[in-house]
């Protein structure tokens, strides 16, 4: 994987790069739609191509080892092949999907036990083994082993937490540079920077992260429900540490707003279930501001839904034709509602990029903060 820094913006921290992987380059800053179990919910791998222009996908260890399982997927040739998308893939460690989805589970130094959300089986995630899994899996880049603290979370735990976080960090690491691909690509590691809310932990993880000299490195436990300007705080602490040659990914943010204004503290890449799991309730995210299109107000609005993003989906359909689909419970309604959430929010990726570019960044976010976050 190679990163190049294109430009960086004088006014503001906002970066524009490329990332070269094996299944091609990744255009930063980035949004990463989320296909947790091998399908962003509700969209077709042709879609992502287009309307969306996907550039890269999420998939998450936690559910892909448990369901097909890696039998299958090594089968298959790995995940790729698997599911038909020939670009890049990340993968999640589980490190936060065994901490939120699995019922009962137990942390340790050597690792966490845990029982799965389908059918209540008992498993065992250590950094080894999630490495070996991810390795299996395929993705080009894969994530390390970390415990997402939650939200408040007491001085001492937080400190314990991210010391152990580092420790199975090293063990990652060890795992992952003895071992090689299995598909005849390479695949990278990053590492996850963690310490909750408090500025003395962060700054010490993200030296600890620096230090270990990885090819990206990533910023976790944050939009765990702490108020948006801790997580700006956090985030701007670490990135001013975090090398500048590096790729930045920030682990499961958020809102259109939230990443304009991370973009501007210099992060590089994103993801969310947000634009997916919210367009299947009715929330739609556009270039003039949030939709409730369950709203009275939508029905016989018959513009389309957002006809400046460049999405052939969110241009066609009317906004009354989508409230309709939606109280009409239509599975389209899920689909055209996440082809549209998407392709607005690789549309925003890809403006903030042009304006870093042009040198006009901080200008353009001020105002499209407020567009975005406007309730209509
Ligand atoms: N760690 C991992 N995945 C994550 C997070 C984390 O802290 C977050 C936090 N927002 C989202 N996804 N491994």
């Amino acid at each position: 994987m190679k990163f190049t820094l294109q430009h960086a913006d004088p006014q503001t921290k906002a970066r524009a790069g490329k990332l070269e992987t094996d299944h091609g380059t990744i255009l930063t800053p980035i949004f990463m739609p989320v296909g947790t179990a091998g399908s962003v919910k509700a969209v077709h791998q042709h879609e992502l191509l287009d309307p969306i222009h996907a550039q890269i996908i999420l998939g998450n260890t936690y559910h892909l080892y448990l369901r097909p399982g890696l039998d299958i997927l090594e089968k298959a040739g790995g995940l790729h092949r698997f599911m038909g998308w020939d670009r890049p893939i990340l993968t999640d460690s589980g490190g936060y999907q065994v901490f939120s989805l699995s019922g009962t589970r137990k942390i340790k130094e050597e690792g966490v036990m845990f029982k799965s959300h389908i059918d209540g089986s008992k498993h065992h995630f250590t950094p080894e083994n999630v490495m070996d899994i991810q390795r299996t899996i395929g993705a080009d880049i894969i994530m390390a082993f970390d415990e997402c603290t939650p939200y408040p979370c007491e001085y001492g735990y937080a400190r314990k937490s991210m010391e152990m976080t580092h420790r199975w960090l090293k063990r990652c690491m060890n795992r992952f540079d003895e071992t090689e691909g299995k598909y005849g690509y390479s695949q990278t590691l990053f590492p996850i920077v963690q310490g909750s809310v408090y500025k003395d932990l962060r700054v010490q993880s993200a030296q600890f992260i620096a230090d270990q000299g990885r090819e990206g490195n990533a910023i976790g436990g944050l939009s765990v429900g702490e108020p948006a300007e801790m997580m700006y705080e956090m985030t701007e602490v670490v990135t001013d540490i975090l090398p500048k040659d590096k790729p930045r990914y920030l682990m499961g943010v958020g809102t259109p707003a939230n990443i304009l204004e991370c973009i501007a503290l210099g992060v590089d890449m994103f993801d969310c279930v947000m634009p997916t799991r919210n367009a299947r309730n009715g929330m739609l995210f556009t270039s003039e501001g949030i939709i409730n299109i369950r709203n009275e107000k939508w029905k016989d609005d018959f513009s389309p839904i957002d006809p400046g993003i460049g999405s052939s989906v969110s241009s066609f359909y009317s906004k009354a034709y989508l409230r309709h689909l939606t109280i009409s419970k239509e599975i389209l309604a899920a689909q055209i509602a996440s082809i549209h959430n998407l392709s607005f929010y690789l549309w925003l990726v890809g403006e903030a990029r042009a304006h870093i570019l042009a040198g006009d960044f901080a200008s353009w976010k001020a105002e499209m903060v407020k567009k975005v976050s406007t309730r209509l």
